[in-house]
């Protein structure tokens, strides 16, 4: 298998617990690195991210670009916590709206939008990748606390940047290359080079399976140029891994460099798109080990503040390959509500306001996850009672409207078995009506 390798420091770093005394005990933790950012007094609440005093109601204002059900989710965390939570999103029925976030009405494309919502909170953060980097930049230099800053935000909004700053810095990614749109030419020549099938994605805006396809020859080359488009008008063409794996590591961050991973977690993707994960992994102590210590140095590497999930590949081969980086909170993380002490909503929100990092291990021996995707037709919500027969189970409704394939919601099963814990699981999203 050809990887891109380079030979440099960054990729053997972020070994768990160097440079500074870890935050207090609870999961996988460490100290600043150096360099990296300002150091600070470790695990002390640093309250550099709130310009102004708690109001009376809410210890902090959080701003979040998007209102889906990330959104609602780092929603239900906030209550907790007094943080008042403010949407930009232009949807009045968007899923974190109606679990009574502040609604702030915009698109997050439109710059007076973005800036009153900065206006009004103590720091920005996003729960999808469809804001314009140069706005978050722009709001930055403007002294708004915006988190992740838009240059870590800049590599999970392209996968092309993403794929060049990760190769370059030593980590191993796919072989790729950049494209126009519509040059079959290139496919073929890059098929020739690395072999068919390959993969061919839209650097930016694609999420859930979109934006992603599989050529196996050039006759789908040619079928994907009248058809496969890209808002940049660029294509990423990568090499098609043999993948054994899927695993994504979610690390915590604050800015002032104090981190926390979780339990990495094994992921099972159906045309693209997330239908169930298991944490922990089901791999070697070794392999968890090594995709932690990558993850972490990633994270360190970008600077990258709030929730991070690096999604791995483990080769046929045994290698761990970087495929994508999600800067906020992300599917693969769901389980963590129920199976980890605190959730990655929580801890994003503690990140993105540099307050002291909750435990991220594990309180539960296993947890199995299972999408509530859109089938046919809508979720029979009559049968909640009935998922909730088994007490493992655990059942998060998003409150969106149906569409096929649409993520409406989830459900995790605890248990001290896998395969139990998948069977609860599955049979809970059956009985839902889940596609
Ligand atoms: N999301 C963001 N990136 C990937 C995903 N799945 C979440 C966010 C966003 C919501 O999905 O919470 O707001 C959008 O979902 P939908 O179903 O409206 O496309």
């Amino acid at each position: 298998m050809t990887v891109t390798s380079l030979d440099t420091a960054a990729g053997n770093a972020g070994v768990p617990g160097r440079p500074g005394e870890p935050e207090p005990p609870g999961g996988t933790a460490g100290g600043p690195a150096g360099g990296t950012v300002g150091g600070a007094a470790g695990g002390t609440a640093v309250r550099s991210a709130s310009r102004r005093a708690p109001s009376g109601t809410a210890s902090a204002v959080v701003g979040v670009v998007g209102g889906g059900q990330l959104a609602r989710m780092m929603h239900q965390a906030a209550i907790g916590l007094g943080v008042e939570l403010v949407v930009l999103c232009d949807d009045a029925e968007a899923a974190a709206v109606r679990a009574g976030a502040t609604h702030h009405r915009g698109l997050a494309q439109d710059p007076a939008a973005v800036h009153a919502l900065a206006q009004r909170c103590d720091v920005l953060t996003v729960e999808h990748e469809l804001v314009p980097n140069a706005l978050l930049a722009e709001l930055a230099d403007a002294g708004h606390s915006v988190r992740p800053h838009a240059a870590a935000l800049a590599l999970a909004q392209d996968k092309l940047a993403a794929r060049r700053s990760l190769g370059r810095a030593g980590f191993a990614v796919p072989a790729f290359a950049e494209l126009s749109v519509g040059d079959v030419d290139g496919i073929e020549r890059f098929a020739t080079q690395h072999g068919w099938p390959v993969v061919l994605k839209a650097p930016s805006g694609g999420y859930d399976g979109r934006g992603v396809t599989v050529l196996r020859n050039r006759v789908d080359a040619v079928a994907a140029a009248g058809s496969f488009g890209s808002p940049c008008g660029r294509w990423l063409v990568e090499q098609h891994i043999d993948i054994a794996t899927e695993l994504a590591v979610l690390v915590a961050r604050r800015p002032s460099g104090w981190w926390r991973a979780y339990p990495v977690v094994e992921t099972v993707q159906d045309d693209g798109i997330c239908t169930e994960l298991l944490v922990p992994a089901q791999i070697p102590d070794e392999l968890a080990r090594r995709a932690t210590s990558l993850a972490v140095s990633v994270v360190e590497g970008i600077d990258a503040t709030g929730i991070c999930a690096v999604e791995l590949f483990v080769t046929t081969d045994g290698e761990l390959v970087v495929n994508e980086l999600a800067l906020r909170p992300h599917n693969s993380g769901h389980a963590t509500i129920d199976a980890v002490v605190t959730s990655q909503f929580e801890n994003h929100l503690r990140a993105v306001l540099d307050w002291p990092l909750g435990d991220t291990s594990l309180c539960a021996p296993v947890a199995a996850m299972v999408n509530l995707l859109g089938a046919d037709e809508p979720l029979d919500l009559a049968a909640v009672p009935q998922a909730l027969d088994d007490p493992r189970v655990r059942v998060h409704l998003y409150g969106k409207a149906w569409r096929p394939g649409r993520k409406l919601g989830h459900v995790t099963a605890v248990g001290d078995a896998v395969d139990t814990a998948r069977q609860a699981a599955h049979a809970a999203a059956a009985a839902l009506g889940s596609r």
